[in-house]
């Protein structure tokens, strides 16, 4: 399922604009004819500023324009006259994204909130030559240079803030259910704890693509620092809507949807209190009857489950319908 447009991984090249240079000039006007330094100040060049924009959600506009070059600023002029600093280019990148520097590979900013920064300063304008007047040296022949701007090579990347977690225990089918509605190829195996770290899969379903993250494993205990979950639950903080993944062939479905509820609500009030999809998956290895209890014991509780089959692939699409009803 790939998506023509997302794009997650840009190189572009950034220089900021160089300073201009101050200037050496004299007054000389029909009062003064040898009169002292006027010679102003040069403008500043432009810098490369990032700046996040929610309404951006790839980073295929840099597919585009990949060159970036901040215009100089200009020189100082007669008469004290200050150059132009020059603009400065500001480059909008959706929240979430990272800047490395391609040549050393160093990562130079993480964007993962709103913010704004300035990566590549403009040179500093010059002083023209009346900064340059002493008591001794009336007639400055001097000003200074505009500083260098700087370049890079970058290497912008989106990391993919994932809009659906899928938690559950150990062995409950996360990883199956991520390989069936998106790219992604996790490792799939009949024994607890096979994601060792979180994995995550664009889905696209009816023209609309949301961000899955198929999260290790946790078990019970894990709030007190047991087992792998813990570590993650970090990422589970920034999903928007939770699937509780309950293996059908449990011994009681209902129960372990208890546990995992009361391990969640153990470690964080903040995903305890996000909403929620029941997901009761593997139905093909039970039988009807089974399936109507599970059904029953959670409709006594005014839970409405989905049923699914990832092997089968029964099920998904009713899922996949309400996800994006409510992403
Ligand atoms: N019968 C059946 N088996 C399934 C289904 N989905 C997953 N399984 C099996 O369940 C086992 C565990 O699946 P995984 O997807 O690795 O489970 P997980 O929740 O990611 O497990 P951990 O990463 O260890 O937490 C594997 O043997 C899968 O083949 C299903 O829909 N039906
Ligand atoms: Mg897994």
């Amino acid at each position: 399922m790939a998506i023509p447009n997302f794009i997650d991984k840009v190189h572009i090249f950034v220089r900021s604009g160089h300073g201009g240079a101050g200037c050496v000039h004299f007054r000389h006007d029909k009062f003064s004819v040898k009169g002292g330094p006027d010679g102003g100040d040069g403008g500043n060049g432009g810098s490369i500023i990032f700046k996040t924009n929610r309404n951006i959600s790839t980073l295929h506009t840099l597919r585009f324009k990949r060159h970036f070059y901040a215009q100089n600023g200009q020189s100082g002029g007669e008469a004290n006259c200050h150059g132009k600093n020059a603009d400065d280019i500001i480059i909008e990148v959706p929240v979430g994204t990272t800047i490395k520097d391609a040549d050393t590979d160093e990562l130079l900013v993480d964007l993962a909130e709103d913010s704004e920064i300035v990566l590549l300063k403009g040179g500093k304008g010059g002083l023209g030559n009346t900064h340059f007047k002493t008591s001794t040296r009336q007639a400055p022949y001097y000003a200074q240079p505009g500083l260098e701007g700087e370049e890079k090579n970058l290497i912008l990347e989106l990391k993919l803030l994932a809009d659906v977690g899928l938690v559950g225990f150990p062995n409950a089918g996360k990883s199956t259910f991520l390989s069936v509605v998106s790219a992604a190829k996790p490792k799939i195996a009949n024994y607890p704890f096979t994601t060792l770290v979180p994995q995550l899969g664009i889905v696209s379903h009816r023209e609309k693509n949301f961000v899955l993250a198929d999260l290790p494993g946790i078990i019970e205990g894990a709030s007190e620092g047991k087992g792998l979950g813990l570590r993650f639950f970090r990422h589970i903080e920034r999903n928007k809507i939770l699937l509780l993944l309950i293996d059908a062939q449990s011994e009681n479905p209902f129960s372990t949807f208890l546990s995992l509820r009361e391990e969640i609500k153990n470690y964080s009030d903040v995903v305890f209190n996000k909403p929620f999809f029941v997901v009761v998956s593997k139905i093909d290895s039970v039988d009807e009857q089974t399936l109507n209890e599970i059904a029953a014991e959670f409709q006594k509780n005014n839970i409405q489950p989905f049923f699914i089959s990832s092997q089968q692939q029964t099920g998904i699409s009713t899922l996949l319908d309400k996800i994006i009803s409510v992403t």
